[in-house]
């Protein structure tokens, strides 16, 4: 199958100024008459032929200039079409047919609860229309839409609502101009019968803009967070970018089969239902928090992104590695910074690091694809927005905000690359950003290794700071990084200690930013009275692997005193992790857990204790993140002895545990408010280990929590330590749960998640059982994503079930899927792709289901280009 290549980008031959679209709905099809004013670009030979993409599309006639064009006038193919001996300047028009009602990929037109809507990003528009489906094409859209009136009352598009009427028969039009310029990916249509939450928000210059989210009736009252979010988002980025809404309407419509989270289509964002609906019942603190998120994220697209987009879909992190870091920038903004930073980084070495790993890695900016919808990764998503937050760690926060203003004024309405906007922040900030090029374009992650030494008699203390860079299949060498790495050093007494460079007149501050940019260099601090501890890659400076030999004895002094609570944290985290992998290859002392117990009760008892930030010291290292310290990883001999360990600490410390359980869960009815939301956070947590103690007056609690809950956070939390058991209190609550919220599929979701992750012994059995349920859909992204994704992503040590059984399992509907939607077979194929990381037995289950996969007949590009690139 033919890959793209960056190296091949050509700019387009055609431009097209303006698109007419007009489409008639119906109930078995929908007509789509196209059309466009085409010019040919400056400097492009007159021979030079027109091609469109285009693809699962029935073409019903073609006219140019107004005169229908024959078979013979032009070349059709599966991918699109191509005519030849075109005019400079000419119209064209495309008549379509398509299939809403069958198109279960849920890409182009397609129907989700009776209703029309449209998903263009990546490659969608050319299932729509013949057209030239890439971001560099930008056009003014206008969009007419005829359906019948009854059943789709509400017709949406992008832009602005100029014109309306009855077209008969019970059917009515909308019209639809986009003042700004787009490439097609933004375009997007929403006909049916919904719900219309209504607000405005007065921008800072005082034009009042039309908020409106649009779901089905069910849940009309499900989005006042989701409407508080966005005006937030809004505000947020006029306070912090200057920038302010540019068209008088903005929508959101929540659609319950949708592929990926949501979408920043121009004015009008299409969303997946889980992250707008939200209500105390429903919903966790984690749901609330991720809409937050999640809406700022498509707000702040609006600009990085709509205004201005990518050259090719190569350039994807120039827009999604920037949104990413501005949605962080939000959420830092809106909570606890520290709390953000953690989860931030919890997640890119839970995701991105094992990308980074396996054989799917790529750079940030790939160099070749077969499916672009493979790239819309962690890779390209977080480390591309770690990359960004180097960018601002080296300018600094103004000159970061001036030079991003400075990138948007200079190529609005522009198609551009990375290297655009790096150059406009090097220019604004007065530096050489050019070694960051390769941060793009080399695969891996680089490994920072700090060694230090002290001269007592002059009061030096020197660290020599490495970096390398393990080999990847795509790239054997790798040159430096630039890195920068945050450093502070504490005094014995605990105290962040003023410092001094070499070089430096005086002390200044308590952290310093290094900047690494060779093999290989040397850092030296002055006028030091004793040996410090040195507190390393404070704040996570870079998406980097650190090594410096601490011992356990620096860890509790770091967890016990560090003024940055990231390396704070941190230095909680690396004293677990040693103590469960030593547990692992059986050579734990009773030592081991003495001093995490230790540690963890100071944690506790500490009389400024913020609940929050304790909620996450408190939490022991992920699986996945063990994992990626053993190899070959044993996922079942790290569960057992990361559960070890829990018990531990549950019975070491349980009249701890019930204490902060009984004084930080909140009093009275439930509120979203910063207190209450940390409390929860905190009392579940300790919840969780009182599942673990085992005493009966334990279980109780748990049970208890479960059935007295009024808000979701804690029934769900209780629900999860009850899906673990195998007694009757667990099998109640489980069927209560399902009886409850069978009729809505966000919290049956939740249902089907916490039973495929449970820690159950026969979970393998249960998630067979589940994809058997009445209730299981493979049409659904969002419950397969609750059942596989969690089974295979989110429960290791059952999905390497050493029988093999996760794998089948996995492979089994990954096959199934593919002929359903391509895009999320693909997707759950991945942890298939990790097989490296395993043992001998293990690695020969996984690749024999990668090639059972591989030989199933009509593979999609999707899934092909993972399990082909997985096998290579
Ligand atoms: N820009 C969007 C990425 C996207 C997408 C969204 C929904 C369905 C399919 C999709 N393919 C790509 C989402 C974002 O990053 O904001
Ligand atoms: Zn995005």
């Amino acid at each position: 199958r033919k890959a793209v290549k960056l190296s091949d980008y050509e700019p387009p031959a055609f431009e097209v100024e303006t698109v007419d679209l007009h489409f008639q709905l119906t109930e078995d099809c929908a007509r789509v008459r196209t059309r466009m004013h085409l010019h040919r670009a400056d400097g492009v030979d007159l021979h030079e032929p027109l091609h469109l993409h285009g693809e699962a599309l029935e073409l019903e006639a073609l006219y140019l200039d107004g005169q229908p064009l024959a078979m013979d006038d032009f070349l059709l193919t599966r991918q699109g079409l191509s005519i030849e001996r075109v005019p400079d300047r000419f119209e064209l028009e495309v008549h379509t047919l398509l299939r809403p009602q069958d198109n279960t990929s849920l890409s182009g037109l397609y129907r989700s609860g009776g209703n029309f809507c449209t998903q263009c990003e990546a490659e969608g528009f050319r299932r729509i229309t013949y057209f030239p489906d890439r971001p560099d094409v930008l056009s003014r859209f206008t969009t007419t839409i005829e359906a019948d009136r009854q059943r789709y009352p509400v017709l949406l598009s992008n832009g602005d609502l100029v014109d309306s009427g009855d077209a008969g028969e019970g059917r009515h039009w909308v019209k639809w101009v986009d003042p700004w310029p787009k490439p097609s990916y933004l375009f997007a249509l929403v006909a049916g019968d919904l719900h219309c939450h209504q607000d405005t928000y007065r921008t800072r210059s005082g034009r009042d803009v039309q908020l409106e989210f649009y779901v089905e009736h069910e849940n009309a009252n499900r989005t006042g967070h989701a409407m508080e979010s966005l005006k937030k988002a809004m505000r947020w980025d006029e306070d912090t970018y200057g920038l302010e809404y540019d068209l008088d309407t903005y929508m959101v419509v929540a659609v319950g089969d949708f592929n990926m989270g949501a979408m920043e289509n121009k004015g009008l964002n299409i969303f997946n239902t889980q992250y707008v609906l939200a209500s105390p019942e429903t919903a966790t603190d984690a749901d609330f928090e991720a809409v937050e998120a999640v809406i700022g994220h498509e707000y702040f697209h609006n600009y990085t992104g709509n205004r201005v987009t990518c050259r090719d879909w190569f350039q994807l992190s120039l827009k999604e590695g920037l949104t990413v870091f501005r949605e962080q920038q939000f959420s830092e903004d809106m909570g606890s910074p520290a709390v953000q930073r953690i989860q931030q980084v919890r997640l890119l070495r839970s995701a991105q690091f094992p990308e980074d790993a396996s054989p799917m890695a790529h750079p940030v900016r790939p160099e070749s694809y077969v499916e672009i919808n493979n790239f819309y990764t962690a890779t390209v998503y977080i480390k591309g927005a770690e990359v960004i937050r180097m960018y601002h760690t080296l300018l600094g926060d103004a000159v970061f905000r001036q030079g991003v203003k400075r990138y948007l004024e200079r190529f609005d309405g522009q198609a551009v690359t990375i290297e655009d906007f790096r150059q406009t922040l090097a220019e604004t900030g007065g530096r050489d950003l050019g070694q960051f090029g390769r941060w793009y374009s080399q695969t891996g992650t680089p490994r920072v290794r700090v060694r230090d030494e002290f001269d007592p008699a002059r009061g030096r203390y020197t660290l020599h700071i490495s970096q390398s860079c393990p080999p990847t299949p795509d790239q054997a060498e790798k040159k430096p990084f630039h890195i920068p790495v945050a450093v502070g050093l504490l005094g014995r007494d605990g105290q962040a200690l003023s410092l001094r460079l070499s070089g430096e007149s005086v002390a200044e501050g308590t952290t310093r930013v290094l900047e690494l940019t060779g093999s290989e260099q040397q850092f030296t601090f002055e006028g030091l009275a004793e040996r410090p501890v040195p507190s390393l890659l404070r704040g996570f400076s870079a998406p980097v692997i650190l090594e410096y030999d601490y011992d356990d004895d620096d860890l509790a002094f770091l967890l016990a005193h560090d003024n940055d609570p990231f390396a704070r944290w941190e230095a909680g985290q690396q004293l677990a992790l040693r103590v469960i992998l030593r547990r692992v290859q059986g050579q734990a002392s009773p030592n081991d857990s003495r001093q995490v117990i230790q540690a963890f009760q100071q944690v506790l008892e500490a009389p400024d204790l913020d609940p929050s930030l304790a909620a996450e010291a408190l939490a022991l290292p992920q699986e996945a993140y063990l994992a990626q310290h053993m190899d070959p990883a044993d996922p079942v001999a790290i569960r057992a002895a990361r559960e070890a360990l829990r018990t531990e600490l549950a019975q070491a410390l349980a009249s701890q545990w019930r204490d902060t359980y009984r004084r930080y869960r909140p009093e009275g009815p439930w509120r979203l408010d910063a207190d209450h939301i940390a409390g929860r956070r905190l009392a579940n947590l300790a919840l969780g280990y009182l599942g673990a103690t085992g005493a009966a007056e334990d279980n109780g609690l748990v049970q208890q929590q479960y059935h007295r809950a009024d808000n979701m956070t804690d029934s769900l939390a209780a629900l999860a330590l009850l899906a673990d058991r195998e007694d009757e209190a667990a099998v109640t609550a489980l069927d209560d749960f399902y009886q409850r919220w069978r009729q809505t599929p966000l919290v049956l979701d939740k249902w089907f998640r916490v039973q495929a992750m449970s820690r159950h012994p026969r979970v393998v059995e249960r998630v067979q059982a589940l994809v058997q349920h009445p209730d299981f859909d493979l049409r659904n992204p969002n419950r397969v994503r609750a059942v596989i994704g969690a089974f295979a992503q989110g429960n290791p040590a059952a999905f390497h079930d050493d029988s093999g059984t996760g794998y089948r399992l996995l492979a089994a509907h990954v096959i199934r899927l593919d002929a359903i939607n391509p895009q999320v077979a693909a997707r759950m194929a991945l942890p298939l792709s990790k097989w490296q990381r395993y043992d001998a037995s293990r690695q020969k289950m996984m690749k024999n289901e990668l090639q059972r996969i591989a030989d199933a007949p009509s593979l999609s590009n999707d899934v092909y280009e993972v399990v082909s690139r997985s096998l290579e």
